[in-house]
């Protein structure tokens, strides 16, 4: 659940990355960094192995104002090999949303719908299973993606397509989830009402500063 701080008018969002191993949450991530204007981004950080596997998490935080308040969103990914198991239930703890990266490579489906168990597992024991959830499938641009019309949506009635390498779909499945997570705390949390954050506010201070071409 999101960090109000009264005082200093700050509110915290955490949103998570998810999906099986090589997906693309590093590269969702990379892309998004390009694309949030200097001023409003941290250091993208990124523990991996030699092979670009990421071995604990990445983070990226984005912060920016509006309304009179302070915004802070935290963007992570969690390490996709199976091994890394206690690393992503630690992440997902306190989440306020998660982008799934599902990988269009043929050979892949049984590896999302495992990773995708595994998520809801998670989601579950961690009492999150109302969670706003966004399912990406990611490296369109093979020769050989698997069809949309034939690939598991996981329950989602929309997906988003992207093509992270590059830098395509990203931009516009983060503010899927934004919105998304951003509607789920305002119901819980009544922003709007007891906060005065304007909602519309938050959306185009948001996208006046994400976006940007790299
Ligand atoms: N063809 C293609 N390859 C991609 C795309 N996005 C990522 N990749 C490649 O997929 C591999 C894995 O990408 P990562 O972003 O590191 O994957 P990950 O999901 O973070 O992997 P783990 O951290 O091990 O779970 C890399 O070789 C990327 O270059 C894409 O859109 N198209
Ligand atoms: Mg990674």
């Amino acid at each position: 659940m999101a960090q109000v701080d009264f005082t200093e008018r700050q509110l915290t969002l955490k949103l998570v990355y998810y999906g099986p191993p090589l997906s693309g949450k590093t590269s969702n991530l990379r892309a998004l960094h390009a694309a949030v204007d200097k001023l409003n981004r941290g250091r993208l950080m990124t523990l991996d192995t030699r092979d670009d596997r990421t071995l604990f998490f990445d983070l990226l935080p984005i912060f920016f104002r509006a309304s009179n308040f302070s915004f802070r969103i935290k963007v992570y990914t969690v390490p996709g090999q199976p091994v890394h198991e206690a690393t992503r239930k630690v992440v997902l703890t306190g989440a306020d949303g998660v982008v799934f990266v599902a990988d269009s490579k043929p050979d892949q489906q049984s590896a999302n719908a495992s990773s995708w168990s595994n998520l809801v597992a998670n989601l579950s024991s961690l009492g999150l299973s109302s969670l706003p959830v966004v399912v990406q499938y990611n490296k369109r641009d093979l020769p050989d993606a698997v069809p949309l019309a034939e690939a598991d949506r996981f329950g989602a009635e929309r997906v988003e397509e992207a093509c992270a390498k590059q830098g395509i779909g990203v931009v516009e499945t983060f503010f899927e989830l934004i919105g998304k997570a951003w509607d789920t705390l305002d119901h819980d949390l009544k922003l709007v009402e007891k906060l005065g954050i304007d909602s519309t506010a938050f959306r185009n201070a948001l996208a006046e500063h994400v976006g940007a071409s790299p």
